[in-house]
């Protein structure tokens, strides 16, 4: 696997800058360009990713890669952008938003500042718990168009969610308890949701880019965080943290977004290329985090000396009760159109 040193890449705003203002012949993003004229093919779709190689979210860029060249019979070429290359999170949402990549991964850990709706996936305890249920409700068209017009205002087209695991909370102690949260300097995702997760338990949230995690467990500037396994494992986390606490209170979830003018400027054609490889993508997705997730936790469990700690439904059951409050101050960000979202969540399926 290819590891890029935390903390060596932080963004690299540089190159975001000549590609923001570059010219190319073959892609042009956010231009609204219809490709009728097969002449014009090859296109390139410039794809931002928030992980490094090797990730979730590479290992699906890659498929998504293979699926549409060989869909398109080799008129579409993807180029992939993993984490490190482009920015942070929020500087890949920008670059998607100005139209300076076409498709991008964005989590709602960070997004929920700009398209507060998606903080939804940032709530504890409110997504099903069963695969199968979680997997219907992300592949749940009404959801997806029920989030589309915040989406849309912030100049991004949604294309779909991926869950790439339950969110592990990783320490230098188990935290089985509210008790154990007091005072503990948690990093969390940068949306002021993310962090409100946390502080409902009674931590203290410190809100930062992915990079910069490790370092700063590395320097006691924070005594936890909360990621998927395959993440802990690929930025070297368990390094610096003696004990991972299975809470199953929360899973990562990822949308896939385009700048919202190169998707209306797709030919019906091409559209249907992009929707079909999200849809055939979709369950294989599902199982490609579940290995993953698996593989790197037997790997952590060799090469470090991390202890696992898994709730009890009691513990579960505490941890739930504090962290229905949240749900309030979701409501407050996001007012009758979070409220509706909500409502249509907790009650998912609808009889
Ligand atoms: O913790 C984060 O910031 C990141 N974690 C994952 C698993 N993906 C992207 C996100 O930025």
């Amino acid at each position: 696997m290819n590891k890029t040193p935390c903390g060596r890449w932080l963004p690299m705003a540089l190159l975001a800058l000549i590609l923001s203002g570059c010219s190319d012949d073959t892609a042009q993003p956010g231009q609204g360009s219809k490709h009728s004229d097969t002449e014009q093919y090859p296109v390139t779709w410039r794809f931002a990713l928030e992980e490094i190689e090797g990730s979730v979210q590479h290992i699906y860029a890659e498929s998504f890669r293979e699926h549409i060249e060989t869909i398109s019979d080799g008129r579409i070429v993807v180029d992939i952008f993993p984490y490190g290359s482009l920015g942070t999170s929020v500087q890949l949402t920008e670059l998607a938003s100005n139209g300076s990549v076409n498709l991008a991964f964005a989590s709602p850990g960070h997004l929920a500042d700009k398209v507060p709706e998606t903080g939804l996936f940032n709530l504890h305890f409110l997504l099903p718990d069963e695969p199968a249920m979680v997997q219907g409700l992300l592949l749940d068209p009404e959801l997806t168009s029920r989030l589309q017009p915040p989406y849309r205002s912030a100049g991004l087209q949604l294309l779909g969610f991926i869950a790439e695991g339950w969110m592990a909370w990783s320490a230098n102690q188990p935290l089985r308890s509210p008790e154990q949260f007091q005072g503990l300097r948690i990093r969390t995702m940068t949306s002021a949701m993310a962090a409100e997760a946390f502080r409902a338990y009674g931590a203290e949230p410190v809100q930062t880019p992915f990079a910069q995690v490790y370092s700063d467990l590395q320097l006691r500037k924070i005594d936890a965080q909360t990621n998927p396994i395959f993440a802990i494992e690929e930025m070297d986390f368990h390094e610096v943290q003696t004990t991972l606490t299975m809470a199953q209170a929360s899973r990562f979830i990822a949308s896939i977004v385009a700048n919202d003018a190169w998707y209306d400027g797709l030919t019906e054609q091409e559209r249907d290329w992009l929707h079909n490889a999200i849809s055939d993508l979709a369950e294989r997705a599902w199982e490609s985090q579940q290995e993953l997730n698996q593989q790197r936790l037997e790997q952590m469990l060799e090469q470090a000396d991390i202890r696992i700690v898994q709730l009890t439904e009691e513990e579960r059951e505490r941890f739930r009760q504090a962290s229905l409050p949240v749900r309030d101050a979701y409501l407050e960000m996001t007012g009758s159109q979070g409220k509706a979202l909500l409502e249509y969540v907790e009650n998912w399926p609808q009889p």
